[in-house]
């Protein structure tokens, strides 16, 4: 019996987070609260959240603005990167039409390039990510998250403490470790739910404007799901796939769809709507910017070089649930991930033993077909 049937409300109300946050956000407006619209995952949002900010993730994952972004920005350019601009410009998003400030970082050329003309229209600050994660990468993204607190306070008139950042810390570590428990449920054989109702919580708790109670909600939904396991509930046999690559959410879940509309399930995503940005931060360490840059230049996304801290994690979550194959997701012309498919084919195929695949795509339906056709074929092999 499938859980989800058993447990409706665990997927429904984290699934439409989204949509109630954009009522939450112009409410927050109104009460005076300021709004700071992020990009990624390496923006700790503790910092913003220290001075009672809210929050919110700009990433935009639809094909409905790309033709207005396409009149400024060239047609091959990644969709993630037009889709968001294109919100941006039409002020079709809430979020970006609420952000008092938005938050851009330089992690590929793209985004890089497209912040530039966003601060035409648009309030941008850029942090500059060091490429590299060594102790000078380290150094370097530490001073530049001193220097964001320093915009913010000047921006919004106000003075962030180090305790009320340590406090962030402690909460968002709470988060993190609920993240952590809820995607390992999905470790049992056999699962028990679909990996697409795994990721809509996930992605839904990137859209709760109230944090301080989201750990506990998240583990509310985690006894619930091993509970019902317990009792017998899970979705059956079926061939265990892990997700890798580009950013996997709203239109690009599609391939995910595919996989699962065909006798797989996902249940592991390994990209930033997953396990990539959960390991914790250091709490014990007196020099709080240096724990959040230790912490957060640690996350292994392409834009790094190099990147081991991916195939480390690749490597561990393939035995921890129990892969039986691997599709890697890439959005059309994200070089960056794009060259890594070799790296991890490599790992993929000669280390670990097995099946893997490359998918390119962007936000349009047009291929659901031929992403159908292909998965079948890939899931009938393991
Ligand atoms: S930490 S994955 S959220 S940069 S925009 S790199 S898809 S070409 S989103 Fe990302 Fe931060 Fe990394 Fe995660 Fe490619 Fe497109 Fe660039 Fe992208």
């Amino acid at each position: 019996m499938e859980l989800k049937k058993e447990l409706p409300e665990i997927f429904e109300e984290f699934a439409d987070a989204r949509k109630h946050s954009f009522l939450a956000i112009k409410e927050l407006k109104e009460e005076g609260i300021p709004v700071v619209g992020v990009f990624c995952t390496y923006l700790p949002r503790e910092i913003p959240h220290a001075m009672g900010a809210s929050v919110v993730g700009l990433c935009s994952v639809t094909d409905e603005t790309i033709p207005d972004a396409e009149k400024d920005l060239p047609r091959n350019l990644c969709p993630l990167i037009k889709s968001s601009y294109g919100f941006a410009k039409t002020d079709k998003c809430p979020f970006f039409y609420f952000s008092d400030l938005i938050v851009g970082e330089t992690t590929c050329d793209g985004k890089k390039k497209m912040y530039e003309m966003l601060a035409e229209f648009k309030p941008v600050h850029v942090i500059e990510l060091p490429n590299c994660q060594t102790e000078t990468g380290i150094g370097l993204y530490r001073q530049e998250l001193i220097r964001f607190k320093e915009v913010l306070e000047t921006k919004f008139g106000t003075v962030i403490t180090e305790d009320a950042i340590r406090c962030q810390i402690h909460n968002r570590n709470q988060i993190l470790a609920a993240l952590n428990r809820l995607q390992y449920v999905m470790a049992l054989d056999p699962a028990p739910a679909l990996g697409l109702d795994i990721v809509n919580i996930v992605y839904g708790t990137g859209f709760k404007m109230k944090i301080d109670t989201l750990a506990e909600e998240v583990n509310a939904i985690t006894d619930k799901i091993e509970a019902e396991y317990a009792r017998g509930r899970n979705i059956g046999k079926r061939a265990r796939i892990l997700v890798t690559g580009s950013p996997s959410g709203g239109a690009a879940l599609k391939v995910v769809r595919a996989i699962e509309d065909n006798g797989g399930v996902v249940v592991c995503f390994e990209n930033c709507s997953g396990m990539k940005p959960l390991d914790p931060i250091d709490e014990d360490n007196p020099d709080v910017y240096d724990a959040l840059a230790r912490k957060y230049l640690n996350i292994g996304c392409s834009c790094m070089s190099p990147n081991p801290r991916r195939m480390e994690l690749l490597d561990r979550l393939i035995d921890d649930f129990h892969v039986d194959g691997v599709v890697d997701l890439v959005l059309q012309a994200c070089h960056t991930y794009n060259v890594e498919t070799s790296l991890v084919r490599r790992l993929v195929k000669e280390k670990k033993g097995l099946p893997y695949t490359v998918v390119e795509t962007d936000y349009s339906q047009a291929d659901v077909g031929q992403l159908n056709t292909r998965m079948a074929a890939f899931i009938e092999m393991l």
